[in-house]
């Protein structure tokens, strides 16, 4: 039995633009925005030194439908690299680069194989084992409709069968829908592996055969947290094995600092330097959301005559000219729950805060969210956010009540 080995990413989102990220240092603004490019270079780097079968990229290769030139560019000379190293590629376009955008642009050379608008098949021959790949690319850049029924059932017993699929699995409402499908129906085709692309977060849905996302190779915002990257597979008709291959530049972490017993600033500035050290240890460059938990009455008092900003400018200065960099994007205080005595109005608009779902937030936050000039600045409302908005404003509540 033939086994054959390829690397399967998605989602490379080439020259993001990072617009969420204010007032640092300019050597770590160009480390930030270069390092969905370095992620990409690490990955052929290994292509290179280890010589995989060929590698499959599954949508979202550039950032915008413009396709930066840039990245079009840092792109074909990869590819010229892989070409010259006979390593195939096959590829398809997502939402974000669809093939209706407006964009310059570079020829590839002849080891890639840009999938159509209409799903295809490229038949590769690995050491005498056929191998078929399935796919589409974007035409626009909102498919809603399935598209799952433009690929075949395989029935070439001889032959491996793979497909690669952006888009997002029916029941998962937490994204945009893009070319829903639903698990069993990736199953009836028969395949012995689904390359998947679109969900940042890596996840395997299946395991025989993988149904899998490999999720993004370099986050781009703070929702996005933890080391990313892709899938190392060796894949034959009757096993799979995957290894998971990390690409991160610069990762996104939350950093949780313990402050209870905290008197002094100098103690507090030493403990968030540990913690960051730590994080540094464990993941070289960073983003980091700083949490400031187990805040007492004690401690606390270190917030009376200085700003959460005041505080965060100083922390950051602590960890200006530290390599790898560490950049702390925000910062969180937590104060130990002062017990208080509800009272009928208190409860009453508490209650009514966890009645609103997520779709009454949003239109709570619309005049933010919808604003001409601010929009553009701020992230995707998840609900990550509304739960630490709900939790906030129920902190906030409380302490206001307690002090009237
Ligand atoms: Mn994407």
């Amino acid at each position: 039995m033939t086994a054959i080995r390829f690397f399967h990413m998605a989602d490379l989102h080439l020259d993001s633009p990072f617009k969420g990220l204010f007032g640092l240092p300019e050597q770590n603004f160009k480390k930030i925005r270069s390092s969905t490019f370095e992620a990409f270079e690490k990955i052929i780097h290994k292509a290179i030194d280890e010589k995989p079968d060929f590698l499959l990229i599954v949508g979202d290769l550039y950032d915008g439908e413009h396709r930066s030139l840039q990245a079009q560019r840092r792109f074909q000379e990869a590819m010229e690299v892989l070409f010259q190293h006979n390593i195939p590629v096959i590829l398809s376009y997502g939402n974000h680069d669809h093939l209706n955008g407006s964009w310059t642009r570079f020829a590839l050379p002849s080891n890639v194989y840009e999938l159509p608008a209409e799903t295809s098949v490229v038949q590769l021959k690995i050491r005498g084992q056929v191998v078929k790949i399935y796919g589409f690319s974007y035409s626009e850049r909102h498919i809603k409709e399935s598209m799952i029924e433009s690929y075949p059932t395989a029935n070439d017993q001889h032959a491996i069968h793979i497909g690669m699929l952006h888009g997002s699995e029916s029941s998962d409402t937490t994204h945009a829908v893009y070319a829903p499908f639903k698990k069993e129906q990736l199953l009836e085709k028969n395949y012995h592996y689904w390359a998947l692309g679109h969900i940042h977060k890596r996840q395997l849905l299946h395991k025989e055969p993988p149904i899998v996302y490999p999720g993004n190779i370099q986050s781009r915002h703070r929702n996005e947290r933890g080391v990313k990257g892709f899938y190392d597979v060796t894949l034959s008709q009757i096993s799979a094995d995957l290894m998971f291959v990390p690409t991160s530049a610069v990762v996104y972490s939350k950093v949780e600092v313990d402050c209870t017993g905290v008197f002094h600033a100098n103690e507090l500035l030493e403990k968030c330097g540990a913690a960051l050290a730590d994080n540094r240890q464990e993941y070289g460059a960073s983003v980091v959301e700083l949490h400031l938990n187990n805040i007492d009455e004690q401690a606390e008092a270190l917030f009376e005559h200085a700003t959460v900003e005041a505080w965060l400018e100083t922390i950051r200065e602590e960890e200006e000219g530290i390599e790898p960099m560490c950049w702390v994007q925000k910062l969180m205080y937590h104060r130990t729950a002062t017990p208080y005595e509800p009272t009928a109005a208190t409860e009453s608009v508490i209650n009514l805060m966890e009645q609103w779902d997520i779709s009454a937030w949003k239109d709570i936050l619309r005049d933010l969210y919808q604003h001409a000039g601010g929009a553009r600045f701020v992230e995707p409302l998840t609900e990550q956010d509304i739960e630490h908005l709900k939790s906030s404003a129920q902190t906030l509540l409380a302490d206001e009540i307690q002090r009237a």
